[in-house]
């Protein structure tokens, strides 16, 4: 994929404020820290257009951003900082499922996870989610440089067992050697054309 453009467009809480585009729509989201601005920024060949973790406390949003005037990114807010489970309840799920349930050209999701720990149950709750809401989910490992080579294999058969998926509806990625750049790209075309 050659990015000719790459362009924030907004952030935005509630879907009143989200940025109007008939474009196909593919939502990035993972936990604080597992990766998810660095994914971002490495498909789009841009230093930092995805800003780096955001700082905890502060009020988080949805940021869009458009890609070679083609496609949307959908940059969901990290979750997991310190509360996971009263954070979830509270905010960051409202957040997510009325981002989910009132945009129209969604055509994936993409959860991702960090291959040293595999899903837990917040990627296992949102995947079945969005399967209940027809939304197609691929599922990516990132930081796949930082696990030893020989257990990169076994790690992505115990997540795709975890989750209930074939291995190859996980996406084994690193921003830092950028394997998997390409096949995630490819991926994410096949859905928005899909
Ligand atoms: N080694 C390695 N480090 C990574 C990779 N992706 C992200 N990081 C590092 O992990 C930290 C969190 O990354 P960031 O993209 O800000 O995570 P976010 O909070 O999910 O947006 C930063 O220090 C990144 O440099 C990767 O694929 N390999
Ligand atoms: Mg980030």
């Amino acid at each position: 994929m050659k990015i000719v453009k790459a362009e924030f467009i907004k952030s935005a809480s509630s879907a009143s404020d989200y940025p109007r585009s008939p474009l196909p729509q593919v939502a990035f989201a993972g936990r604080s820290n597992v990766g998810k601005s660095s994914l971002i920024n490495c498909l789009v060949e841009r230093k930092d257009l995805a800003k780096t973790s955001s700082v905890p406390g502060k009020t988080r949003a949805i940021n869009f951003f458009s890609v070679n005037d083609a496609v949307v990114f959908v940059d969901l807010p990290g979750y997991g900082y310190a509360k996971v489970s009263k954070e979830i309840r509270q905010t960051w799920r409202p957040m997510v499922e009325e981002f989910f349930t009132t945009s129209p050209t969604i055509r994936i999701a993409v959860i991702i996870t960090d291959i040293r720990r595999g899903p837990e149950q917040e990627e296992i709750d949102l995947a079945s989610w969005l399967s209940v809401h027809l939304i197609p989910v691929l599922f990516v490992a990132t930081k796949a440089d930082k696990e030893k080579k020989s257990l990169v294999k076994t790690r992505i058969r115990e997540s795709a067992h975890v989750l209930g998926i074939s291995e190859d509806d996980i996406v084994l990625f690193s921003a830092k050697t950028r394997v998997g750049k390409a096949l995630l790209w490819s991926r994410i075309r096949e859905a928005c054309s899909a």
